[in-house]
């Protein structure tokens, strides 16, 4: 008991620099709409964070919430949060396409599925329809970089490549943003999101994991 209570004061001392520099951040998200000063806008690139903070608490929004840019121009979205909090800049217009993060999946009913590291896990395996077995797993369209275009087709698409949207994709997704140099091993290294609007109108986001982190670009 003592001893965690050490512990946690020596834990609380040590992170005090990187609270104050929390604080900072956490003021500069609520000048949200209030101020210019903040924004990273040149040569046609806008950049958004998507999220911020870390030590204490990771921000869950994206700054600037709106993007206004002009036709041919590009925005692009990075993750300054401290501590290995991931992020999703996802576009969709009917809401059946919005991706959850993991979902049930079947298997082969002799399959057996094991962790791959070693740790307290154990996959979540229970009965699926017609005495199928079901596992319950990550979705690769949240994780990874995917496009759905106008005609249903889905795509992948390598980590931090630029794309350029037409419009009349149904699904477009950055895959999990994580902050530079914190991908954890074997997961996509996306660390930012780079998109070229060719089409005025406005494109709204969400992050696949914090649905309430929304965001909007306005193509002019
Ligand atoms: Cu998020």
């Amino acid at each position: 008991m003592m001893a965690l209570a050490i512990a946690a004061g020596a834990a609380l001392l040590a992170g005090t620099a990187m609270s104050t520099m929390a604080a900072k951040e956490d003021r500069v998200a609520t000048d949200v709409g209030k101020s210019r000063r903040h924004m990273d806008y040149k040569n046609g690139v806008f950049k958004v964070r998507a999220g911020g903070g870390g030590s204490v608490a990771p921000l869950t929004q994206f700054y600037p919430p709106v993007a206004n840019i002009k036709v041919g121009e590009t925005v692009v979205w990075y993750n300054p949060t401290r501590v290995a909090e991931p992020h999703t800049v996802t576009f969709f217009k009917d809401p059946a396409m919005f991706a959850p993060i993991e979902q049930p999946y079947l298997i082969s009913n002799s399959t057996a599925v094991k962790p791959l590291a070693p740790g307290n896990s154990d996959a979540f395996t229970f009965p699926g329809p017609q005495g199928a077995t079901a596992m319950l797993g990550a979705n690769a369209r949240a994780y990874n970089v995917a496009v759905i275009d106008g005609d249903g087709k889905a795509s992948y698409l390598p980590p931090n490549t630029q794309y350029a949207m037409r419009g009349s994709e149904q699904y477009l997704n950055s895959g999990f943003i994580w902050p530079e140099g914190q991908a954890p091993e074997g997961l996509p290294p996306v660390t930012s999101f780079s998109v070229k609007f060719e089409q005025a109108g406005t494109y709204d986001y969400v992050c696949a994991i914090h649905p309430w982190m929304t965001g909007q670009v306005v193509v002019k």
